[in-house]
Formats: structure tokens, sequence, C-alpha cells
């Protein structure tokens, strides 16, 4: 049998993501990010739905980003270098929504990350994350309309796929696709996955360098 382009391209994946992958470093304003000379893919979702463990499932390394049960642990951008020679950047963002926190705090993460979304030329997808348990809420629908607004092209996935019952899961993943179907900026195809058990993971990371290497 011979090799479909998806395969090859899953396969470039796989190895990219098991190769040598970098925290570069925090970014607490936009104008420490580095220069924007290689493709990004940013992770941009609600507090604590699983935006920096989900980094960590990608690239297989438990303390890479770190992760924590209080939401806002991450607090600025964390930017990570993928392939030596560098391929790709991955940026780990504080998550929106998060009433506990702050308000001025609030304020400026949101800022930041929607200056990020709307302005940065390299970022070539914003993968928004979902909590399967919850599904879409206002919050990440005020996030879909700025990535529309500046054509920013995103994948919707849902995150923590293993806390709830199959059925369920079917049932949240066809109601989150009939909205992406509605956003012209975002790709039709849902992202179903869990760190914990890696479902989908080895998916969205061929997507990732899909993304990467598009033109
Ligand atoms: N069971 C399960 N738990 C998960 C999964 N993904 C993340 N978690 C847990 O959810 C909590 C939040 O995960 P984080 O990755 O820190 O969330 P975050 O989106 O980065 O949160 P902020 O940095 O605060 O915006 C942690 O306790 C994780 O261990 C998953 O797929 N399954
Ligand atoms: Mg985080």
């Amino acid at each position: 049998m011979t090799e479909g382009p998806d395969d090859e391209l899953a396969e470039r994946a796989r190895k990219l993501f098991a190769g040598p992958i970098e925290f570069l470093k925090s970014a607490p304003e936009l104008k420490f990010l580095p220069d924007p000379d290689v493709p990004e893919i940013a992770f941009a979702g609600r507090s604590n739905v699983g935006k920096s463990a989900l980094l960590n499932a990608l690239t297989n390394r438990k303390g890479l980003a770190r992760t924590s049960n209080t939401p806002g642990r991450t607090q600025e951008l964390n930017v990570f270098d993928v392939g030596r020679p560098l391929q790709l950047r991955l940026i780990d963002m504080p998550g929106y929504g998060f009433a506990e926190a702050p308000k001025d705090l609030v304020k400026r993460w949101r800022r930041l990350v929607n200056d990020y979304l709307r302005g940065r030329a390299m970022l070539k997808r914003a993968l928004v994350l979902i909590d399967s348990r919850h599904g879409l809420k206002d919050v990440d629908r005020d996030v879909m309309d700025m990535l529309d607004a500046a054509a920013v092209s995103y994948h919707l996935v849902l995150t923590k796929a293993d806390k709830v019952k199959p059925t369920e899961l079917a049932k949240i993943t066809a109601a989150t696709a009939d909205e992406a179907r509605k956003r012209p900026a975002a790709h039709p195809a849902i992202f179903t996955t869990s760190s914990e058990t890696g479902s989908g993971i080895a998916e969205l990371r061929t997507a990732i360098v899909a993304a990467a290497v598009a033109h």
C-alpha cells in the first residue's frame, strides 16, 4: 500500500512532536514576543479548560507548560519552540472568563490575548478549547466573534473528553460542530481530546502541522 499525503503529514507531525521542543520565554506584553519568523499556533479558552495540559499532551512532556486546578495558572503568553531547526511555535495563553480574579488583572489578560490573536502576522491557527462537560459559553462566542472579524482561522477543540459519557460526548460534539459551521473562520472539523487518556491528540498534532505548513 502506498502512503497518501495524510499519512505523510501524520508521520511528520509525530516525528516533529517527538523531537526537540523547548520553552522559549514568557511574554507579559506583545513587545516581548520573539520576532515573528515561523508559524505560530495559539491555545485559547476559558481558565481551567486545559490549555496547558493539552500542550503537554501534544508534546508528550508532562511539566513543559504549568497546569493547575486553580484557574489563572497561566498569566503571560508562554512561547514554546518546536523542532530543531525551528519549525513552529506553540503559544500557551492566559484563560478568559475567570470570575474570581481581580477585575483589572482579567482585563489585562483579555487585552493581551485579544491583541495577540488579532494582530499577530505569523499566527496560522488558533485552537479554541471548550470543556466537554460544559460546551460553548458566551465568552467562547465572544472570542469566536473576534476571530471571525479578524479572519483568523481557528479550530474548536473539546477537552477533558474522559470526564463525560460517550453518548453525552457525541451530543456535545454535534452541537459544537453545528455552531462551527455557521462561523466563517472556524474549521468545520471538531477535535475531541483528552490530555488524560491521549484520545484525539495525534489527530490534533497532524492538524497543527497542516496549519503550520499551509500557505
Ligand atoms: N481529567 C482530565 N483533566 C484535565 C484534562 N485536561 C486538563 N485537566 C485538568 O484540568 C485542570 C486545568 O488544566 P490546565 O491545563 O492548567 O488549564 P488551563 O486552561 O491552562 O488554565 P489557565 O492557565 O488557568 O487558563 C488541571 O487540574 C488539569 O490536570 C483532561 O483531558 N482530563
Ligand atoms: Mg494554563
